[in-house]
């Protein structure tokens, strides 16, 4: 019987929306709690109530399968304290032999600020090194880098309000629709509220953000700076100046004008690649209105000018003003669910604790002062992709991972490899038993996810929420601050004594207020005085915290006042400059990388939940169709893909037609890796190359060169249990696994015909079963009626397919002849061809969505009311609208190959 459901609120895990979420539990028959469902929180002012597609599918993701539950010794089970004490011994060896310098921690965006400021304070104030840096590095670096040099500190003005206050919203380099996707749905409802505002689109892909702007500039990637400049030359030269404000409160515009006069329009149309009249439409936009928001994510900060294309954007922010008003501010969107309170503690290897300037000898003092530490830093650390090169060269000795999956999500991965394969201690904290990085790790650490721990983070607007846990800590696992304090005191060290995560906030927002008469923008010190209880309750709130701002602040820099020596914002004058990873003959093409729907980076977390890969099941490469025609490529065909550095790695991906990219450009998402395919992780094509200010890695333009890849045989096998990547390269050159709920469905691809049968057989065990040969071959081995293991094999690469039938013979255990001989003439019902699912949350296919259009309901609205789809989350949105305007439904493309594929199918028979 299960007991009354109870609520605990807390924050989503996921993006920096920092959405609200009330955690809904319930006790199984054996007096276990578990998650039982989510509900966005009412009252929290990032969300109000709303969650999106990863949000609400939390349960789904929040089960044991794939945990980490005790510590291993080289794979081997074992206590704590050995785990520890062998950890701190080899750390401490280390740094006796070779200096604190060779030894090194990285850690994540996705860490609480109380496990990241010890992170911190334990390199940087016990070990003495400043040999810390954090994925954080891959994501924010650029943005970080870009505010200190315009307003003198890392403090993002604007906050989520501001979204409903401005007449103008421009999205650069990002597709929030899909990767913010709550903060998304509040724009269209500012513009349904609103339809004076006006939403400016520029990414080089015609995204699903996109495909609901006023104007979207396909800019050619790269050349971001050039379009800013351009439209700082328009503002001097339309009275778009706000002089008074030039005047008063920033410095250097002079110099940066000069810069910028060149670019005019045409010559802007000319490097950008794009249409002079929608250069000038979205020139005049800005310049005439009353306020504007530049939204700006990883299209502006993975580049080699990433920290330049910032400071061009806020370049213009400061010229007209726009600025510390109410719907006006250049607006950095984080990534992480934490990525801003790593940047509060310190979390990268060039910054200390509480904006303290790691560069000032006085502020170190202050610093070691406040921590009474043996040994403080000297100078900044290595940042990520030094650290890694650096450590491929032996000078790394020892290194701790918390909370990130550097060999996917770190460019260079066979740098990366050689890196941590050489590195005599590597150990890592993971939540869960393996991942890419894990396969290196000499120790492995159990940590507690989101709902087993306690803390706060930080979200895109400065507000600081609690994540408070609600489940007991799985297995051994054990939350990050205490391994941390654990790890600490093995190693000799004094004040890491902490009885609960309270006193570590405690500590930390006391620091932001030493010293600190209003010269540190980062201020919390009104929360010092925390109570544990009062902490247990803090609502959400945005810093500064402080005597002049009890409540919070909303708004930054609305007195004009900046953090710079003179109080005056920088103007910084800036040349274009083109991207580091250029194309060349050998590798003509640039990839373009980032995010999907309903995944989240490595997919530790979502890749285990089959509803999520309902929307888009497995890699692709996304290529326009008149470049794939040129190359002779086919819908869902497999290619290969190399780079300068990718060296022996190959990744191979299946050719997605997509007319949404520019000719030349490719993009590919960053999700799969090692656990799900063969040949699915794309940072192998990645130069460990960045920028020179930010040192953030340049993760959307690689130059690659594609082979088309043939194969004599594709195979789709069905079944309960997880082969090992051994067993699966056995049987195959090329795999891709697809999660189900109790088995899998692998994708496999050979040149010559194993004996696929015989092995399958040996490994699985086949006491009855049932075949077929010819064209297409299949087999299915049957435990009484129900599916043992499956498979069929065909000369065409797989047609998408559809999950609910392959979930179906799974969940069935009375297969009877007429689905059987479905499978073996791998035919599946016609009742299961609905074309991809659409909306997640509501599980409506595009073909039901296409009949309803033509049945007339022909608008978003129209559908929802009819299908349920899209009033949901509201992400598939975008996609609905674009089947609506499209007479011949634009992802057509993939219902009719499914078509297609059943009528090839049909054929074979
Ligand atoms: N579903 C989902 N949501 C997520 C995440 C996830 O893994 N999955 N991760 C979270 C994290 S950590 C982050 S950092 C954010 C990232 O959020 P976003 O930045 O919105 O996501 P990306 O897909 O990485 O990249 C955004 C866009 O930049 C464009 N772009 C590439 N090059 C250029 C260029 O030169 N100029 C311009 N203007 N645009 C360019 C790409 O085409 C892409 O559409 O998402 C967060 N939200
Ligand atoms: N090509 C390409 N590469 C990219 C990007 C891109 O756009 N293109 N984007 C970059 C960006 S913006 C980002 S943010 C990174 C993200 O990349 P990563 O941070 O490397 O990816 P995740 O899969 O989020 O890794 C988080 C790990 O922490 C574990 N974990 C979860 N919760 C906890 C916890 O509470 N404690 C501990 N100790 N571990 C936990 C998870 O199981 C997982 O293994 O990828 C970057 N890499
Ligand atoms: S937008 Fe979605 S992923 Fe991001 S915090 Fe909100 S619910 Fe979580
Ligand atoms: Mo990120």
């Amino acid at each position: 019987m299960q007991a009354a459901a109870r609520l605990c609120a807390t924050t989503c895990p996921y993006c920096g929306v920092g959405c609200g979420v009330d955690a809904q539990l319930s006790t199984d028959a054996q007096g276990q709690k578990y998650l039982d469902g989510v509900h966005g929180t009412q009252n929290h002012p990032a969300n109000y109530g709303r969650l999106c597609i990863k949000g609400s599918k939390l349960p789904e993701t929040n089960g044991l399968q794939g945990r980490l539950l005790s510590p291993t010794i080289y794979g081997q089970p074992t206590s704590w304290q050995q785990a520890i004490d062998t950890a701190a011994q080899g750390f401490t060896q280390a740094i006796q032999k070779y200096g604190p310098d060779s030894v090194a921690i990285y850690v994540s965006g996705q860490l609480l600020t109380e496990d990241y400021y010890l992170a911190n304070k334990l390199m940087k104030g016990y070990i003495g090194s400043a040999n810390i840096d954090t994925n954080s590095r891959l994501c924010m670096s650029s943005a970080v880098a870009g505010y200190k040099r315009a307003f003198g500190a890392d403090a993002m003005p604007c906050c989520y309000d501001d979204l409903e206050q401005t007449e103008l919203l421009v999205l650069v380099g990002s597709n929030a629709a899909w990767t913010h996707p709550v903060l998304y749905q509040r724009m269209e409802r500012a513009r349904a509220i609103n339809p004076a505002l006006k939403l400016v689109v520029i990414d080089p892909r015609k995204t699903a953000t996109a495909e609901q702007a006023d104007l979207f500039l396909p800019i050619k990637a790269g050349t971001d700076v050039a379009l800013f400049n351009g439209l700082l030359a328009y503002l001097a030269e339309h009275q778009g100046l706000d002089q008074a404000f030039i005047r008063q409160h920033t410095q250097g515009f002079a110099a940066t004008l000069d810069c910028a006069r060149d670019w005019t329009v045409a010559k802007v149309a000319q490097l950008c690649e794009l249409d002079s009249r929608d250069i000038r439409l979205f020139y005049r936009w800005f310049c005439n209105s009353p306020s504007a928001l530049s939204f700006f994510s990883m299209g502006v900060n993975q580049s080699s000018s990433g920290t330049d294309k910032v400071n061009a954007i806020i370049n213009c922010h400061l010229a007209s003003g726009k600025i510390g008003k109410p719907g006006s501010g250049p607006f950095s969107v984080t990534g992480q669910p934490n990525a801003m309170g790593g940047r509060e503690v310190g979390g990268l290897a060039t910054m200390l604790a509480a904006h303290l300037d790691i560069q000032s000898e006085r502020d170190r003092q202050l610093l070691q002062q406040y921590w009474q530490s043996p040994a403080m830093v000297k100078a900044p650390g290595l940042p990520a992709l030094q650290l890694f090169s650096q450590m491929a060269k032996g000078k790394i000795k020892a290194l701790w991972i918390m909370g990130t999956n550097p060999m996917v999500s770190l460019p260079d991965r066979q740098l990366v490899a050689q890196a941590l394969g050489q590195c005599e201690l590597v150990v890592v904290s993971d939540a869960v038993a393996n991942n890419d990085t894990l396969a290196f790790a000499h120790i492995a650490l159990p940590a507690c996810p989101w709902s087993e721990k306690d803390g706060t983070v930080t979200n895109s607007e400065r507000r600081i929420s609690r994540q408070r846990g609600f489940l007991v800590p799985a297995g051994q696992a054990k939350p990050d601050w205490q391994i941390l304090c654990e790890f600490a005191r093995a190693m000799g060290f004094s004040g890491f004594d902490y009885a609960h995560p309270s006193d570590i906030f405690a500590e930390y927002a006391r620091l932001t207020g030493l010293a600190n008469q209003g010269q540190r923008a980062l201020d919390i010190s009104g929360l010092a005085g925390l109570t544990q209880r009062q902490y247990e309750q803090l609502s959400p709130i945005q810093w500064p915290v402080n005597s002049h701002n009890p409540q919070g602040c909303k708004r930054l820099f609305s007195d004009g006042h900046f953090y710079t020596q003179s109080g005056r914002a920088n103007f910084v004058p800036l040349t274009y400059q083109p991207p580091k990873q250029l194309t060349s003959e050998a590798f003509p093409w640039v990839l373009n990388s980032g995010r999907v729907r309903d995944q989240w980076h490595s997919m530790t977390r979502t890749g285990t939940a089959p509803e999520l890969l309902q929307h888009q099941d497995r890699p692709w490469l996304a290529m326009h169709p008149e470049d794939a025609a040129v190359m002779g490529l086919q819908e869902g065909q497999l290619v290969k893909l190399r780079s300068k550095c990718s060296g022996e790695a190959q990744v191979m991906l299946q050719i997605k037609l997509e007319s949404s990219q520019r000719r030349g450009e490719l993009f590919a998402p960053m999700h799969w890796n090692q656990q799900f395919c063969s040949h699915g992780a794309i940072g192998a094509l990645f130069a460990a190359v960045g920028d020179p200010l930010s040192f953030q890695p340049e993760l959307k333009h690689a130059a690659v060169a594609v082979l088309p890849q043939h194969f004599s045989q594709y195979a789709i096998l069905l079944c309960r249990n997880t082969l090992s990547a051994v067993q699966l390269n056995q049987l195959s050159q090329y795999w891709l696994r697809l999660p189900l709920a109790g088995g899998q469905c692998y994708l496999l691809a050979g040149k010559d015909r194993p004996d696929w049968q015989g092995m399958l057989s040996d490994w699985l065990g086949a006491e009855q079963g049932l075949g077929r040969s010819g064209q297409h071959t299949g087999y299915v081995a049957l435990h009484g009626q129900a599916l043992h293991w499956a498979w069929q094999i065909s000369e065409l690469p797989w047609p998408v397919l559809p999950s609910a039938w392959l979930q179906s013979m799974l969940d069935n255990d009375a297969l009877d002849d007429t689905e059987l001989s479905a499978w073996l003439r791998a035919q599946p019902p016609a009742s299961f061809m609905q074309g991809r699912q659409v909306c997640s949350c509501f599980k409506v296919h595009e073909q039901a969505i296409c009949q309803a259009i033509n049945d007339g309901h022909n608008s978003v609205q129209k559908l929802g009311k009819y299908l349920g789809c899209g009033t949901g989350c509201g992400s598939c949105k975008p996609e609905l609208a674009k089947l609506v305007s499209s007479q011949q439904p634009a992802s057509a493309s993939r219902l009719a190959l499914e078509t297609q594929a059943a009528i090839i199918f049909q054929e074979a028979i």
